[in-house]
This record gives structure tokens, C-alpha cells and sequence, in this order.
């Protein structure tokens, strides 16, 4: 460990001690400074750190973000002007690409109804439609919405992507910006919301959007996915798509309050799947050694991988 620069550890929300244990095998970890500013600190590991801790560090090098998202960090008014390192990692992409495949083959086969009819001991079978009939659109055409689109695609979904610059994958119909939205959303039956939280796409999945998407004949109109972050949609502009008929059924991993609150009407909503932000966990055992391999590469001069652009916020 000597010569290696110390590692603050500030994360919220859950339980830090195996991030605390792994990190520690090679490096000296601080879990909360208490006391004056310690000048040793080089590098810091946060999700969701406490407002303010990061700016009072004197040698602060480089924050390294424990999830994929890094709105987490920029909530903090007094961030440190360092780079700031995201994870990309197969492990992640792996778990959102399941999660994505998961949750779409449930809404195609039916998946509520099956259920309902099963509580009511009902036997009947619904017309059934081949995944080639069914477009599904992306938005967000990143590290983890590409890998769904490949899942998807092999499975014979039709695929749109959105993304903010224009962007080209085999076998999927791309769009960007403002003018490809609505374009995009026209041709969605299924939507899958993979973008990260910026100023640019708060509050981006509301009433309006959904509105756009397409309900063909025979499919009992559309749907929506949303494991990016739960500030990208309006609860309430969700729960009223869906008791108007414009959503048919939403799976949501991400909300606008998390943990979601007891009193959310979303809980209980039979046309919606609730998971608690789990569709891809930030796993330690995948993740540390890749961080800690990059504090010794730049501490060896060399260059930091995933690097936030600050400016465009992601
Ligand atoms: P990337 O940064 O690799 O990709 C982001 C994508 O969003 C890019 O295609 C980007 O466009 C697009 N985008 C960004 N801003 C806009 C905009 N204004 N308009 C249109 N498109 C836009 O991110 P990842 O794929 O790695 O992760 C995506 C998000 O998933 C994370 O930010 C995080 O919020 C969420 N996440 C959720 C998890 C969960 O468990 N629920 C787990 C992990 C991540 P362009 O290609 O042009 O840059
Ligand atoms: C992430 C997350 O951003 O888990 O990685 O939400």
C-alpha cells in the first residue's frame, strides 16, 4: 500500500462494507473524514455521496462512480473539478441486458394477463402475435442500450435506438435529437428508457411522449420500461397513461422517489411490474478490481478510462 494514494469511500443508501473490504486489500480507505481535511486522500469512491465532503479534500485526483449513472454525483453543488470515472463492465451489461430481455418477453407473452387469469383460475389463450411484429424502441443508445438492442434483435424483435448524435447498429432503425423523437416514439411499440439523467432529459417520459407511441390493432396498446432513472419520467403523468388506455402496462425499476414511497398508488397498480432500482446491481466482486487497476495505470501516467463528459452530464 505505500506510495499508493488513499481512497475516501462515501456512499449512501446502502451498506458500504464490501466496497470497504475489497478496496482496503490493496489501499488504505477512509470511510467518512472526520476531523480536518486529509491531504492524503487522492481518489474517492462514492454513490451518492454527502453534499459537500469531496470539495474539502486538498488532493482530490479522480471520483470513480460505483454505478453506470453519475447523476448521483453531480447533486452535489460542490463538486471538485476532477475527472469523474463511470462504470462500464460486461457484469453490468449483463445484468441490464437480462432485465430488459426479461421485462420485454413478459409484456409480449402476456405476463399480467397470465397472472390475473392464474389468481382466478381462468383457462384461456389469448391470440398470440410473433416478436417480428412487435417494434421496440430504445432511448439511449449507450453502453447498455446497445447490448439490449443485440439481445433483442437475435430474439427477432423489429428495434428503433434514440440517442442524442446520431448513431449506426446493425439491424436496429436508429434516430437522434429532437427532430428523430417523435419519429422514433411513432414507430415504438415497446418502450425501453436506458438514458442517463442530465438537464437535458429530466422529466423527458410524461404524458406527452407517451402519447406518441404507437398502438397498433391487435396489441392492446403500449409500454413502457424504465431502468434508467426515475427522474426521467412523471409518476403521475404514468399512472394517468395507463388509466386512460395510452400505456397498457409499465414495467418501472426507477422512480421519481426512491425507495418508492408506501403511499405510491404505483405499488399496487395491476398494470404495473415494480422492481426496487435492481435491474442492474453494482456488484463489487466485478467492479473494484477494475477501479483500483485504474488508479494504478494513472498513477503510472497513464490515461483514465469512462470519463464523464461534464458538460453534456453523462
Ligand atoms: P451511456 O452514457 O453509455 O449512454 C447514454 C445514452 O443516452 C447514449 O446513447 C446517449 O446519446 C443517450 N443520451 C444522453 N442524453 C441524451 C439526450 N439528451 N437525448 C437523446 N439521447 C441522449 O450510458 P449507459 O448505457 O452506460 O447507462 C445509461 C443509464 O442507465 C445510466 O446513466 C443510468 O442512469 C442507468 N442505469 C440504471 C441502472 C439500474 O439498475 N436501473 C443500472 C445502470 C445504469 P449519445 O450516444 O449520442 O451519447
Ligand atoms: C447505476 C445504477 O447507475 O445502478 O449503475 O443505477
Amino acid at each position: 500500500m505505500a506510495g499508493k494514494g488513499k481512497i475516501l469511500l462515501s456512499i449512501t443508501g446502502f451498506n458500504p462494507q464490501r466496497w470497504y473490504e475489497m478496496l482496503s486489500e490493496d489501499r488504505e480507505v477512509v470511510l467518512e473524514p472526520d476531523g480536518p481535511a486529509d491531504p492524503t486522500i487522492e481518489y474517492a469512491v462514492v454513490w451518492k455521496q454527502k453534499p459537500g465532503v469531496l470539495a474539502k479534500l486538498p488532493n482530490l485526483k479522480v471520483i470513480f462512480s460505483i454505478g453506470a449513472g453519475v447523476d448521483h454525483v453531480f447533486a452535489d453543488p460542490n463538486l471538485p473539478q476532477v475527472p469523474i470515472v463511470r462504470v462500464v463492465a460486461d457484469n453490468l451489461t449483463q445484468y441490464m441486458t437480462e432485465y430488459v430481455l426479461w421485462r420485454v418477453l413478459d409484456h409480449h407473452r402476456q405476463g399480467q394477463l397470465y397472472r390475473a387469469q392464474q389468481t382466478k383460475k381462468i383457462w384461456h389463450e389469448p391470440p398470440q402475435r410473433p416478436a417480428e411484429d412487435i417494434s421496440v424502441g430504445i432511448m439511449g443508445l449507450g453502453n447498455l442500450g446497445r447490448s439490449a438492442a443485440r439481445a433483442l434483435t437475435a430474439v427477432g424483435f423489429h428495434v428503433n435506438g434514440w440517442s442524442r448524435r446520431p448513431q449506426e447498429l446493425p439491424g436496429v432503425a436508429t434516430f437522434s435529437g429532437d427532430a428523430g423523437l417523435v419519429p422514433f416514439l411513432n414507430a415504438t411499440d415497446i418502450l425501453v428508457v436506458l438514458l442517463p439523467l442530465t438537464e437535458a432529459t429530466r422529466g423527458i417520459v410524461n404524458y406527452g411522449l407517451l402519447k406518441e407511441l404507437r398502438r397498433r390493432n391487435g396489441l392492446g396498446g403500449s409500454v413502457l420500461i424504465n431502468a434508467g432513472r426515475g427522474r426521467l419520467q412523471r409518476d403521475a403523468d404514468i399512472l394517468r397513461a395507463l388509466d386512460d388506455g395510452t400505456l397498457k402496462e409499465a414495467s418501472l425499476d426507477v422512480f421519481e422517489v426512491e425507495p418508492l414511497p408506501k403511499t405510491s398508488p404505483l405499488w399496487a397498480h395491476p398494470k404495473v411490474f415494480v422492481t426496487p432500482h435492481a435491474a442492474a446491481t453494482s456488484d463489487p466482486a466485478h467492479l473494484v478490481a477494475p477501479m483500483l487497476n485504474q488508479m494504478d495505470a494513472f498513477e503510472r501516467g497513464g490515461p483514465l478510462e469512462h470519463v464523464v463528459d461534464r458538460e453534456a452530464g453523462y
